[in-house]
């Protein structure tokens, strides 16, 4: 069984980047609650958010260093509760948090946070990012040029089904556990927008679907496609020229991926990178550290499958001669 990266707190959806030659760590930081399971996931009921960083990948993980809180539900004036899976970007020698929240209204949204350094502190922006909604922002930056971007969206408690209507428009009939299905009905898509400069709102506040298609038809992802349909845990990333959008399938409980040739799309459906872990949740990120790739996920075995309680793992992954993405090492 591979040990925990992370044992002083439980923590999960971890989001992983390296900065000034180090591997810092985004995750949400689990706590016991005595609210009762559901699967709006309500009982996901997070205040604060750490940072962790290390220098070796290795175990027994010797240099995993804990910054501290780095922000709290209290010290931003939108939230309401439930500070779930952030992320985090550095452009310009600014450091940036991006974190989804319920506002007081309950209804999710992605703000910001700016900090001089990747451990933070952060100091949260007063409003969410306009034009944002739902769950699970990953930032990217792509180094061909410069051009930054935000991916979001999650199923269920994360609200995406209630965007169906238009991205201003919001559907109360479809909160909950619920999503589109039947014969001929699309999934629903997660959503892209491009960063302005400022790294602080969306360009022209314009939000777009990332398509993904199934490579055998050409056609989006099927609504009843459990397998392989996006319900949450964005993430990108790139290696050589080929873009790498992977995704959490939600009941089905696996992480997934897709490729392009292009940051916004669309995507094509490319296989499984995580089969389904202790605990309900599975949400991971990817990145390379020392010209080795790293898959980060969580799982619950440090809490004996209490499906709240989560903590982060760390395993090696490979890309084959095709560029596709494999757990074991090839020959
Ligand atoms: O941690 C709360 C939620 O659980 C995340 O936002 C989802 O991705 C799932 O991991």
């Amino acid at each position: 069984m591979t040990p925990p990266l992370i044992t002083n707190l439980y923590t999960a959806d971890p989001s992983a980047h390296v900065f000034n030659g180090r591997v810092y760590i985004y995750p949400s930081h689990d706590r016991e609650t005595d609210i009762a399971f559901n699967d709006n996931g309500d009982q996901y009921d997070m205040a604060d958010y750490h940072v962790y960083s290390t220098s070796t990948l290795e175990p027994p993980y010797a240099d995993v260093v804990d910054h501290g809180v780095v922000l709290r539900t209290e010290d931003v004036p939108w939230v309401g509760k439930q500070l779930w899976a952030p992320d985090a970007a550095e452009k310009d020698g600014k450091s940036y948090l991006y974190f989804p929240a319920r506002d007081k209204a309950g209804v999710f949204r992605i703000g910001v946070a700016v900090g001089e350094r990747p451990e933070g502190p952060f100091v949260p922006d007063p409003e969410p990012i306009r034009g944002t909604f739902s769950i699970d922002p990953a930032s990217f930056v792509d180094d061909t040029d410069g051009a930054a971007y935000l991916y979001f969206g999650g199923l269920w408690g994360g609200q995406l089904q209630c965007y169906q209507g238009g991205h201003d428009k919001f559907d109360t009939a479809w909160l909950g556990p619920q999503e589109p299905s039947g014969a001929d009905k699309k999934a629903l898509f997660p959503k892209v927008a491009r960063l302005s400069a400022d790294m602080r709102s969306l360009v022209d506040d314009e939000v777009r679907d990332l398509v993904i298609l199934a490579p055998e038809t050409g056609e989006p992802i099927a609504a009843d496609d459990h397998d392989r349909r996006f319900f949450e845990a964005a993430w990108m990333h790139k290696k050589d020229d080929t873009y790498y959008f992977s995704y959490s399938t939600g009941d089905t409980h696996y992480i997934v991926y897709a490729t392009s040739k292009s940051p916004l799309g669309p995507f094509t459906y490319a296989g499984r990178i995580l089969e389904p872990v202790l605990g309900w949740t599975t949400h991971h990120s990817i990145v390379e550290f020392q010209g080795r790739w790293w898959l980060f996920h969580h799982d619950c075995e440090l809490s004996k499958g209490v499906d709240h309680l989560r903590s982060v793992k760390v395993k090696e992954i490979f890309y084959n001669q095709e560029g596709k993405i494999t757990t074991e090492k090839p020959e």
